[in-house]
């Protein structure tokens, strides 16, 4: 019998939800308990790609918007075949942003409709579970100051969560909403509980496409 594949978790949120701590977290709880597991986040900054879209982050560079977009759509292609390999050999790979970033950042720039912006990712791995993690601004707030990167202004992080909650409509999308204003450990156990089940049923399923069918 051919081994099971692994599944493809994303955690999305605004700045400061609990992504990266929840990725890291939940990463380690599937390989306690015997499933392997990996971490990705995107942007990934270590590669050639990667490096241009983190100096432009870190407004050390400016880049055209459009261009911008295509660099962190492009992130995202560079590293499928090594997903694909991934995924086929049963680890699940836990993703810190993913697309949805990419259309919401993007569409929430004067000028860009998120249709357009969701093209370049059209039949990218479809992931098998998307967890958003819901913080309000001023829960946020509470969490610390913004840092220095560029989109980091609390204007542009309300523009983003309104085209989130865009995106969130779309059915063919498995989205769950987090509530990410609990405890640290609560929002893992929500989260891990989402994961197990979903990995038990991606088993089963081949590997999606995303936003193939619009
Ligand atoms: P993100 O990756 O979504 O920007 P981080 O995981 O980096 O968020 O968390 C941002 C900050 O908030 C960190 O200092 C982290 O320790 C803290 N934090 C994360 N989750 C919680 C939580 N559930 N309650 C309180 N603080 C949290
Ligand atoms: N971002 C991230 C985009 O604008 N487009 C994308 O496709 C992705 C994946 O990059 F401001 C933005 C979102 C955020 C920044 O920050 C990355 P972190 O702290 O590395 O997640
Ligand atoms: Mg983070």
């Amino acid at each position: 019998m051919a081994s099971k594949r692994g599944a493809l978790i994303v955690l999305e949120g605004v700045d400061r939800a609990g992504k990266t701590t929840q990725c890291k977290k939940l990463v380690q709880a599937l390989q306690q308990v015997g499933r392997p597991a990996e971490m990705m986040r995107f942007p990934d900054r270590t590669t050639t790609i990667g490096q241009l879209i983190s100096a432009y982050l870190e407004k050390k560079s400016d880049l055209e918007d459009h261009t911008v977009h295509l660099l962190f759509s492009a992130n995202r292609w560079e590293l499928v075949p090594s997903m694909k390999k991934k995924l086929e050999q049963g680890i699940t790979l836990v993703v810190d942003r993913y697309a949805f970033s990419g259309a919401a950042f993007t569409s929430a720039k004067p000028g860009f409709c998120i249709d357009w912006c969701k093209k370049p990712d059209v039949g990218l791995p479809k992931p098998d579970l998307v967890m958003f993690l819901q913080l309000s601004p001023v829960e946020a707030t509470l969490r610390g100051q913004f840092g220095n990167e560029r989109y980091e202004t609390s204007d542009f992080q309300k523009s983003v969560q309104q085209k989130f909650e865009q995106l969130m409509k779309d059915p063919s999308v498995n989205w769950k909403v987090i509530d990410a204003s609990q405890s640290i450990e609560d929002v893992h156990d929500n989260i891990r509980t989402h994961t197990l089940n979903t990995i038990n049923t991606a088993e089963n399923t081949p590997l999606g496409e995303l936003w193939k069918s619009e």
